[in-house]
């Protein structure tokens, strides 16, 4: 397959204050071009060339292909990082599949603190995660360009704490951005429509 860099769902300013326009253009135009281009350098003889992106995701890791996990698997986390945020997102009111999840996990204040530690303690560059595993919902951390489906759980939200997604607006202060993040941009109906 041949990796493309999907257009933005909302304008460049659409989600200020919390993330601003020049966040955007940097991290979208920029690094997540970089990962689409050299993704499709890596996977020219890499025998993956035909197969779906979350195929590659899991090969790649298991085969140890470094510059894979980490270039296609920040591909396959962009495309959906995108797609996580939207303008007025966040709140409490969760569709139905999700609010399920959420309740059996211990309710909505808990996976919000878990997730926001898990954030703020991952070590580097990397991600935070809700994620599915047999059928209950799991708050995870990876570095780099992992995924959770690169460790056997399908990834439902994920917040992006490489710094190149924070540091224009919030310099070092991840924490905050973080908080600004969930309470104010996550698109509930996205993460419903992963969950299935
Ligand atoms: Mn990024």
């Amino acid at each position: 397959m041949t990796f493309k860099l999907p257009e933005l769902p909302y304008a460049y300013d659409a989600l200020n204050p919390y993330m601003s326009a020049e966040t955007l253009q940097y991290h979208h135009d920029k690094h997540h071009q970089a990962y689409v281009d050299n993704g499709n350098k890596l996977i020219v003889g890499s025998g993956l060339e035909g197969k779906s992106i979350e195929e590659i995701c899991v090969a790649a890791f298991n085969g140890k292909n470094a510059g894979l996990v980490n270039n296609v698997g920040q591909h396959y986390n962009h495309i959906h990082f995108w797609n996580w945020m939207k303008p007025n997102g966040g709140g409490r009111k969760l569709p139905g599949n999700i609010e399920r999840l959420v309740e059996d996990y211990g309710g909505f204040d808990k996976v919000r603190a878990d997730f926001l530690n898990a954030g703020a303690t991952q070590f580097g560059s990397g991600w935070a995660w809700l994620a599915i595993r047999d059928g209950r919902l799991e708050v995870t951390k990876t570095p780099n360009g992992e995924n959770p489906l690169m460790h056997g759980s399908l990834p439902i939200l994920g917040v992006d704490v490489w710094e190149h997604s924070y540091y224009i607006d919030y310099r070092n202060a991840r924490p905050k951005y973080l908080e600004a993040w969930f309470d104010n941009l996550v698109n509930w109906d996205y993460v419903s429509s992963m969950a299935g």
